[in-house]
């Protein structure tokens, strides 16, 4: 387990938990000092070792590793335990990449609200304005698609109904957007447009197609030239349809339906089945800077900031904006960001309302419930700080707001 505190800019990196709590740049304890104080933009101190903690059980619970990175204006904290790769044994460690899955759509969503802001796409003209005839009703608009209220059935439900063959029977494959939208069109919607909200990656492809259509590019393009380039992301990338994560990595492991099953080694795959819906590539140190600067209003103009915060309710604790999810958490404090889950990969990528603090999460495993379940911890410390309340322990697992119904797992083996 490694786990170090440093001001930003100096390359003091330090072991072990006696440091931890206390950010390099902290003053002494005043007598009288309450144990949690509250940093600049009043947020509680990150609880740094409550990080580990949660870590630690994520690993106990299956995950061959776990890490997290906390940037905290000035300062940055992270904690890493277990492995990236169960070949070789190497420790996982914040400077690996990983698939982001979901938190894919929030890319997708903010490429979106820029051409909003260019004046290229209104957000309530109908997806069919601009892509004739793709959708079966015209009255579907660009908001019921980023909010998820458009009714469209999700076909991941089906692929990965069986998790391993589900996996295996797409992980070379190349879609086009129109077969995996005309998977989606071969079953009833869930609702009428702008109804309830319903999680559906089916909607993030239609966000892909609407942003390879108004920039004349490919969203490869567009992500790298809107997001990643401005913000000098440099482990950040759109992998598709290619399989190979360049440069160092963590592996995935797919956890199986059957209990006792061996993992089984996700990382090379197309993303294809689900591309401008989760297809990118990054670190724990990018997805902060991202999530930051979104909040932080220098990615988008306020006024389209401020639409993507347009809040639907989207089950316990949660509700969900355009391509972002706010999750209220148990101190009171609401953040922003996404979940993503693909083969092998969990990741929490949240930041605070002004941007200032921001956390990302991996453990290096999927389908297991308990460690998606326990990750979400990783939230509360880096918040909530000790004020974190504990979660009551329950066997049943919550509906995990990013899985669409069909795909929900059942809580995963505890190893503890
Ligand atoms: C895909 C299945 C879930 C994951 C999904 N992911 O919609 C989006 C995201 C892109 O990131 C898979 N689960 C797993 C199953 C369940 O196969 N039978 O956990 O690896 O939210």
């Amino acid at each position: 387990m490694v786990s170090a505190t440093v001001v930003r800019g100096t390359a003091v990196a330090a072991a072990l938990v006696s440091l931890l709590a206390v950010p390099a740049h902290a003053a002494p304890r005043e007598p009288g000092t309450p144990a949690v104080r509250a940093s600049a933009g009043g947020l509680p101190d990150t609880d740094v070792k409550g990080l580990w903690n949660v870590l630690r059980t994520v690993k106990r619970q299956g995950a061959p590793g776990a890490m997290a990175r906390v940037d905290d204006h000035d300062s940055v904290h992270w904690a890493a335990t277990g492995v990236a790769d169960r070949g070789s044994g190497r420790s996982i460690s914040n400077a690996d990449r990983f698939r982001i899955g979901s938190v894919t759509k929030v890319f997708s969503a903010v490429v979106l609200l820029q051409l909003a802001d260019e004046r290229k796409l209104k957000l309530d003209a109908p997806v069919n304005h601009y892509l004739p005839g793709l959708l079966p009703d015209d009255r579907i608009t660009v908001r019921h698609v980023l909010s998820h209220r458009s009714g469209l059935y999700d076909y991941t439900n089906d692929m990965f109904a069986r998790s391993v063959p589900g996996f295996e029977a797409v992980r070379k494959k190349v879609f086009t957007y129109r077969q995996l939208v005309d998977r989606s069109l071969d079953k009833p919607r869930t609702t009428g447009p702008g109804g309830a909200y319903s999680y559906s990656n089916t909607n993030f492809v239609v966000a892909g197609m609407l942003i390879e259509k108004l920039t004349g590019h490919s969203v490869r393009i567009a992500y790298q030239r809107r997001i990643i380039d401005p913000l000098q992301l440099r482990d950040t990338f759109y992998l598709h349809p290619g399989t190979k994560i360049p440069g160092r990595h963590a592996r995935g492991y797919l956890t199986p339906d059957t209990a006792g099953a061996k993992l089984v080694d996700a990382t090379e795959q197309t993303a294809s089945w689900a591309q401008s819906a989760g297809a990118i590539i990054s670190s724990t140190r990018d997805l902060n800077t991202f999530l930051s600067a979104l909040l932080g209003g220098r990615l988008t103009s306020r006024a389209q900031l401020t639409q993507m915060q347009r809040w639907v309710p989207a089950g316990t604790s949660q509700a969900y904006g355009l391509g972002l999810r706010r999750r209220d958490l148990s101190c009171g404090i609401s953040v922003y960001g996404h979940t993503g889950a693909v083969q092998g990969y969990y990741t929490y990528a949240f930041a605070s309302k002004d941007g200032r603090r921001s956390l990302a999460a991996l453990a290096n495993t999927s389908n297991n419930g308990t460690v998606l379940n326990s990750l979400r911890g990783a939230l509360e410390s880096a918040f909530c700080g000790k004020e974190a309340k504990p979660r009551k322990s329950s066997a049943r697992i919550e509906r995990h707001e990013d899985i669409a119904p069909g795909t929900l797992v059942a809580p995963g083996p505890d190893r503890s």
